[in-house]
Formats: C-alpha cells, sequence, structure tokens
C-alpha cells in the first residue's frame, strides 16, 4: 500500500467512477434531465463529520426516476444506483447496491423484475432469456454470496450478482466491469421498450413497482448505518422520499397489504426483516435461469 495508513486501506478505491459512467452512458440513448428532488436530496456530511453523501437524482422520457446515493467515509463506500421506468413500462429495474466496509464488500447487482419470474415463465422469456449468458459469465467471476433474507429473492431476476468478497482491486475490477455490462443491457432493452397503451397493463405495472418500493423502503438493510450518519428524521425522508421515492406516489396499498405475513400481533410490521429466515445456500437457479425452490411465488 503506498502511503496510505492501516484505516485507510479500502479509501483507495471508490464509486465514483460507476456514477460518471451511468450518467456518461445513457446520454447517448435517452435525454436525462434533473428530477426535482435534486433540491432537497444534494450533498452533505455525515454527523461524523467525515463521511459524504452525495445525491443525485434525474428523469427521462421512460424513467420516472434515475436515483444515486453515495456514501465516502472512513474506510467505507456505499453505492445505491437504482433506475425505475415509468409505469407504462414493464421494463426491470436497473439495481446497483454495493456496501463496502474496510474488510468485506456486499454486492447486489441486477436487473430486478417488475413482475415474477419464478412461477410465471412469459416476463422472464421476454427480459432474461437473452441475458442468461451474461449471468451464467459473472456468476461465476462473482459467486453467490451464500444465505440471504429468503424473501428477498422474489426480487431477484435469474441473473442476479449477490456476492460478498475481500477488499481486492481484482474484484472491483471485475466489479466494475459487470457494472457496466448490466448497465449497457439494460439500456438496450430500455432502447427497445415501447410504450403501454392498454390501462390496465399500465395499473398492473405501476402496482408492481409500487410493491417493490414498499418492500425496499420497509427493509432496507442500510436504514440503520443512514440514521447514525443523519439522524432519524432525515434518514426517514431520504429512504421514503428519494431512494425509495413512488411509495407516496404510485399506490395507496400499504406494506402489510402487499406482505400481510409481517403482521405482528398488535398490528404492527414485524421489525425483523425476515419472516422466513435466511435461505438459498447457493444460486438457486440452473443454467438455464429456472428457479430451482418453488415455495416463493410473488403474485
Ligand atoms: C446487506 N444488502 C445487504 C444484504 C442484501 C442487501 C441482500 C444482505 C443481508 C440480507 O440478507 O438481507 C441488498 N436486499 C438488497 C437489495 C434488495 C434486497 C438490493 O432485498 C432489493 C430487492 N445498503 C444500502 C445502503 C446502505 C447499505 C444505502 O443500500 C448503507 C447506507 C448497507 N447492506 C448494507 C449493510 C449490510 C447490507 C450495512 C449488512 C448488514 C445487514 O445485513 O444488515
Amino acid at each position: 500500500m503506498r502511503g496510505t495508513g492501516p484505516g485507510k486501506k479500502s479509501s483507495a478505491f471508490s464509486y465514483k467512477k460507476f456514477i460518471d459512467f451511468a450518467l456518461e452512458e445513457i446520454k447517448g440513448h435517452t435525454s436525462l434531465v434533473p428530477s426535482p428532488l435534486q433540491e432537497k436530496f444534494n450533498s452533505l456530511k455525515g454527523n461524523d463529520g467525515r463521511s459524504e453523501l452525495e445525491m443525485l437524482s434525474f428523469e427521462a422520457p421512460k424513467v420516472r426516476l434515475l436515483r444515486c446515493l453515495s456514501i465516502e467515509g472512513d474506510g467505507m463506500q456505499v453505492l445505491d444506483l437504482a433506475v425505475f421506468p415509468r409505469p407504462e413500462f414493464d421494463l426491470p429495474i436497473f439495481c446497483a447496491n454495493f456496501f463496502t466496509a474496510a474488510n468485506t464488500n456486499i454486492v447486489v447487482l441486477d436487473l430486478n423484475p417488475l413482475h415474477c419470474v419464478i412461477t410465471g415463465n412469459d416476463y422472464k422469456e421476454k427480459y432474461y432469456r437473452d441475458l442468461i449468458p451474461l449471468g451464467l459469465k459473472y456468476a461465476e467471476l462473482l459467486p453467490w454470496g451464500g444465505k440471504l433474507t429468503s424473501e428477498s429473492l422474489r426480487f431477484f431476476s435469474p441473473i442476479v450478482i449477490w456476492t460478498k468478497f475481500s477488499p481486492s482491486q481484482n474484484k472491483y475490477s471485475t466489479l466494475f466491469a459487470a457494472f457496466k455490462d448490466y448497465y449497457k443491457a439494460w439500456l438496450k432493452l430500455i432502447d427497445q421498450a415501447a410504450e403501454e397503451t392498454d390501462a390496465s397493463q399500465i395499473v398492473r405495472n405501476r402496482e408492481a413497482q409500487h410493491k417493490y418500493l414498499m418492500w425496499r423502503a420497509e427493509k432496507d438493510p442500510g436504514r440503520q448505518l443512514l440514521r447514525k450518519l443523519v439522524g432519524e428524521a432525515f434518514a426517514e425522508e431520504i429512504v421514503r422520499s428519494f431512494l425509495f421515492n413512488g411509495v407516496h406516489e404510485l399506490g395507496n396499498k400499504t406494506f402489510l397489504d402487499y406482505y400481510p405475513e409481517y403482521k405482528s400481533e398488535d398490528g404492527s410490521i414485524n421489525q425483523k426483516r425476515s419472516i422466513i429466515g435466511k435461505s438459498f445456500e447457493d444460486r438457486p437457479w440452473d443454467s438455464e435461469g429456472n428457479f430451482l425452490i418453488t415455495v416463493l411465488g410473488r403474485e
């Protein structure tokens, strides 16, 4: 390590170039304009006086919201970049969720399916069939990260990259390559997407996105850290109005309407992330993208 102290091991690494790539690359496909959210959610320093949080948000003709939160702290980096299509499109949601601490990296990279790909075949065929080789390539380079919140699997696609690794330049390069390839694959989908005109399909897309957002807004693993950095009130605003913007706008159903299994005896939401528990020690899709365990339907 050149001139870096022991506590600074991972600070040579930054997710900024991922963001630069995403914003630059999309320009060849569509025209981004800043989101009105940008005014309230931008840059700030964490309560520890050292962490920097940066929030960026944009819209485009087919994109309801492209938003990104990055945190650079003391030996810690976070990237949470997601792109949510407008409800007139049933496109997958681009999802890059990377947490880097001194000794570990936790990675979810996926084109999260808007509709179920576990019990249903049509949506899987439509969007993932051609992407299976891409998924297989990175499943080898960035192997399955072991057991995780079982409920999360409903929101993942057959090409999801769920991995954990110790800091290594080589792994970061592979992750950057995967990020670029997944993002480009997603941009191709958005290029090809035709606007839905059937009102009932648009309603169905909107509700599916709302259900997804309600899950993530309630059970986001980053909440504790955000609360520590910016205080409880602003952390909640970031989660509900920025990261998972749409929870208030896209529908009226509550978390428990969608996920009644989380209801506790007193009627409140069970605070546990998982009711089923952690599972899926190994990657639960075969090499053709078939889910191997069929207990987890979504609709
Ligand atoms: C851990 N983040 C995780 C884990 C997953 C995800 C699966 C492993 C723990 C688990 O099994 O739940 C990510 N889970 C997802 C994603 C979906 C999902 C993307 O269901 C989508 C449907 N993460 C952030 C931000 C921070 C963050 C903003 O997005 C920090 C500010 C941190 N993620 C974070 C931390 C952990 C984690 C600290 C490990 C701690 C823990 O497991 O609670």
